[in-house]
């Protein structure tokens, strides 16, 4: 069988419909690339402009102090945690949990770090839908002021390994 030479000129010049379609998604892409960083400060939404670089280490300790200072109880063998609002509160996530449960008081705001101990996570918030994502080796400070007491899920939103669909965790609200 033989193999035979494509054509020399294989592609065709662009049509006058193509030149449009092409203009009005390059321009598109345009506004959207300008309107992202501008968003960061207009918008609604609160994203998170507070980072630090911190070693899974010095992160732990971080955490195991205020659970030491903080402590109300235990759940399934996390410890329910009530941090006061003028210090920093922090939240781990490992494969495959996150620790510890926080409990929090409606009305309060809170610096709230998030951080991974092992590798990508993402901190999703149910039911209200907050996102974030939870890095290994950087602290994200979120300013929280919960407005609505209750129970809330912390889902894991970024696949994260075996366990990943039993990472769930808790978060009080009184
Ligand atoms: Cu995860």
């Amino acid at each position: 069988m033989a193999i035979h030479e494509p054509e020399r000129i294989w592609w065709k010049p662009f049509s006058k419909d193509e030149r449009i379609w092409v203009t009005v998604a390059l321009i598109w892409m345009l506004v959207s690339f300008v309107f992202m960083p501008i968003y960061h400060f207009v918008g609604p939404q609160n994203p998170p402009s507070e980072t630090y670089a911190v070693s899974a280490e010095d992160y732990d300790k971080l955490v195991e102090g205020m659970v030491a200072k903080y402590q109300v109880g235990e759940e399934n063998g996390f410890p329910v945690v009530h941090p006061d609002p003028s210090e920093d509160v922090f939240l781990k996530a490992s494969m495959w949990q996150w620790y510890p449960i926080l409990q929090l008081e409606k009305g309060k705001t809170y610096r709230l770090h998030v951080s991974s101990m092992d590798i990508l996570h993402g901190f999703s918030l149910q039911p209200i839908n907050m996102n974030f994502m939870a890095l290994p080796g950087y602290s994200y400070v979120l300013t929280l002021t919960p407005t609505t007491t209750g129970e809330f899920h912390i889902v894991c939103n970024e696949y994260c390994g075996f366990g990943h669909h039993m990472m769930v965790g808790k978060m009080y609200v009184k």
